[in-house]
């Protein structure tokens, strides 16, 4: 069982990951991306996609062509939980 997120992690939050906000009615964590053109997200899904697998940690996510929304929860946490914050800060140094 993965252990929800606890308040000490929260926090942390606004300084750890500044560019994700919570998600409206959910205890989750969203961040959107704006690219040049489809060509560009799509390369990003890509890294993400790979990242996912390597955290076996998967993303809820949409794209409209240069835009990528991405929503981080834990399905066995019933929340947050650190494996979303570790895959949001791997998800920004993407882009950074
Ligand atoms: N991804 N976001 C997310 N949340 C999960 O609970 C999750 C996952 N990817 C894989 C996964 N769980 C499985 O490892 C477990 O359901 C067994």
């Amino acid at each position: 069982m993965v252990e929800k997120l606890d308040a000490a992690g929260r926090a942390k939050l606004p300084q750890d990951l500044p560019d994700w906000s919570p998600a409206e009615g959910r205890d989750a964590i969203t961040r959107g991306f704006r690219f040049a053109d489809f060509n560009q997200a799509w390369g990003f899904m890509s890294r993400v996609a790979l990242l996912a697998e390597k955290h076996d940690h998967h993303p809820e996510w949409s794209n409209v062509w240069n835009k990528v929304e991405i929503t981080l929860s834990t399905h066995d946490a019933g929340g947050l939980s650190a494996r979303d914050v570790a895959l949001a800060k791997a998800i920004d140094r993407l882009v950074a």
